[in-house]
C-alpha cells in the first residue's frame, strides 16, 4: 500500500527534538499505518548545528527561521520542540498556516497563552497534540484500560511524585541552551510546569477532572548567575511543590515534585486505590504495573508485580517477542503511531490542545494557591 506522507517540520533539536525525530522515523517500521512522516526540515538558530542534526537524522534540509518554515508549502506538520516560551508564537503562527501542530508540554507559559493556542488549532480546523509521553508507557495505558473497565471500582485515593536530583548544586547557572528549565523566562515556572504537568496530565487521563487544590512550593537557590546575561539574577522558578488536589469524582490526591531529592533522577511513581483493587506504578522499572485485586482468593491475596511485554500489553504487539521490554523512546513512537491513526480514522487521540490546556489549568491553580495560601479552584 502506498502510504499517504505526511511532511514534518521539526522545531528544535535539543533533548526533545531527538526524542520526536527518533519517534517520526522509526514508526512506519512498527506500526503499520496509512500515513507516514517523511523528516522534511529540522529547525533551530545556529546554522552549523542545526545542519548537523539534520544529517544525523536524516532530514532532508534544515531552516535557522521557524517563520520560514512554517510558511513553507512542502511542510504538513508542524512539530515544537523548543522552549516553553515560543510554543504559542509558533503553534499560532502554524495553525494559521493551515498546518497540523504537535508540541512540547507543557503546552503554554499560563492558561490564557493555551487558551489562544487551542483557539488556533480549532478555527483552523488542524490536527493538534502536546507530547504528555508517559500515557503511552504500555503499563500506564494498560491502568487505564482497567480503570475504564471498572476493575478499581470507586476510585479513593490518586497519589504522584515526580523527584529528580539535578539542581541542587548552586553553582549550575540559570537560561541558555540547557538549563533554559531553570529561567522563569523560558520555562514559565519550574517543577509545576515541568514534572507536575506530567503527574496531572496522566491523572486527569486516569482519574478524571480535578475541582480544588491547595499547594506549596519552595525556590531553594534564590540567586543563580544567568548564562545569557553573565550576571547573579534572581530564581523565578519554584524548584519543588507540593499540592493536595480533590477529584470532581470524590477522590482525594498528593502531588509532589521536586529536582532536590538527593538520589533520584526521574522518579515518576502514581498509586491509586480503588474499592476493589489498587494500582501502581513506577517510571523507574516503567515495564512492570503493580496490582492488587481484593478478589483475589484470600490466602493468595497480595500485590502481583504485572511485566507488561506479552503481546495482549497495550502496544506490545509492535515490538519483539514476549518478555523483552522497551524504553523511554518507545512512549513517543506509540504517540506518533496514535497521532497519525487518528488522521485515518477521524478520532484525534489525545492528549489534544484542549487536553494540555486542562493541565495548565490545574498547574495555574496550584502555582496560584502556593501564592496566596488558599485552596483555589481549578478553572
Ligand atoms: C526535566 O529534567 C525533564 O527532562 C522533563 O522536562 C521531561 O518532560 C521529563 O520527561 C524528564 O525530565
Amino acid at each position: 500500500m502506498t502510504k499517504k506522507k505526511i511532511n514534518v517540520g521539526v522545531v528544535g533539536y535539543g533533548f526533545m527534538g531527538r526524542t520526536h525525530s527518533n519517534a517520526f522515523g522509526k514508526v512506519n517500521q512498527f506500526f503499520k499505518l496509512e500515513h507516514q512522516p517523511v523528516l522534511k526540515a529540522v529547525c533551530g538558530r545556529n546554522a552549523e548545528n542545526v545542519a548537523a542534526f539534520a544529517e544525523n537524522w536524516g532530514y532532508e534540509s534544515s531552516e535557522t527561521d521557524w517563520r520560514a518554515l512554517v510558511t513553507r508549502a512542502d511542510i504538513d506538520l508542524i512539530d515544537i520542540a523548543t522552549p516553553n516560551d515560543s510554543h504559542a508564537e509558533i503553534a499560532i503562527a502554524a495553525a494559521a498556516a493551515g498546518k497540523m501542530v504537535m508540541c512540547e508540554k507543557p503546552l503554554a507559559m499560563n492558561p490564557s497563552q493555551a487558551e489562544e493556542m487551542v483557539a488556533a488549532v480549532e478555527k483552523a480546523g488542524v490536527a493538534n497534540m502536546v507530547w504528555y509521553n508517559y500515557r503511552r508507557v504500555p503499563a500506564v495505558t494498560l491502568a487505564k484500560q482497567l480503570i475504564d473497565e471498572g476493575k478499581l471500582g470507586r476510585i479513593f485515593h490518586y497519589r504522584a511524585k515526580f523527584l529528580q536530583d539535578w539542581t541542587i548544586s548552586k553553582d549550575i547557572p540559570q537560561g541558555g541552551a540547557g538549563l533554559w528549565r531553570l529561567d522563569v523566562n523560558a520555562a514559565g515556572s519550574g517543577v509545576t510546569g515541568d514534572l507536575l504537568a506530567h503527574c496531572i496530565d496522566t491523572a486527569l487521563w486516569l482519574n478524571g477532572g480535578i475541582s480544588q487544590v491547595t499547594a506549596m512550593t519552595e525556590t531553594f537557590i534564590k540567586e543563580r548567575t544567568h548564562a545569557l546575561t553573565g550576571k547573579v539574577e534572581k530564581v523565578g522558578i519554584d524548584d519543588a511543590s507540593a499540592f493536595l488536589a480533590r477529584f470532581s469524582n470524590g477522590s482525594l490526591a498528593t502531588f509532589e515534585a521536586t529536582r532536590y531529592a538527593r538520589g533520584h533522577k526521574a522518579l515518576y511513581t502514581f498509586e491509586i486505590n480503588g474499592e476493589h483493587a489498587s494500582i501502581f506504578w513506577d517510571l523507574h522499572d516503567l515495564h512492570r504495573l503493580q496490582y492488587f485485586a481484593h478478589s483475589d482468593e484470600g490466602r493468595l491475596r497480595g500485590w502481583r508485580s504485572l511485566h507488561i511485554t506479552d503481546g495482549d500489553h497495550p502496544y506490545m504487539k509492535n515490538w519483539w517477542v514476549p518478555g523483552l521490554q522497551i524504553g523511554y523512546e518507545h512512549t513517543f513512537i506509540h504517540q506518533v503511531a496514535d497521532f497519525l491513526g487518528g488522521l485515518s480514522d477521524g478520532k484525534p487521540a489525545g492528549p489534544t490542545f484542549r487536553d494540555g490546556l486542562a493541565t495548565d489549568y490545574v498547574t495555574d491553580a496550584v502555582l496560584r494557591s502556593a501564592a496566596s495560601g488558599r485552596w483555589e479552584n481549578v478553572s
